[in-house]
């Protein structure tokens, strides 16, 4: 298990935590997901995640993974 920060651009209220955090929670592997919005961060818990995964369904859902 792996525990990582991503740096999370456009989240500008409630909504979009939760968005994102669908996001994150929908990529393989992804076991949890914390989404900080005054930091911009999300902390995930995953097995072997593939980042390429974890930053287009951030995108899809309409932000980015910086
Ligand atoms: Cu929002």
């Amino acid at each position: 298990m792996e525990k990582m920060t991503l740096k999370i651009q456009g989240m500008t209220c409630k909504n979009c935590v939760s968005h994102v955090n669908d996001a994150l929670t929908s990529v393989d592997g992804v076991v949890s997901a914390k989404v900080n919005l005054k930091k911009g961060e999300a902390v995930i818990k995953a097995e072997s995640p593939n980042i390429d995964a974890l930053k287009s369904a951030v995108a899809a859902a309409g932000y980015q993974v910086i």
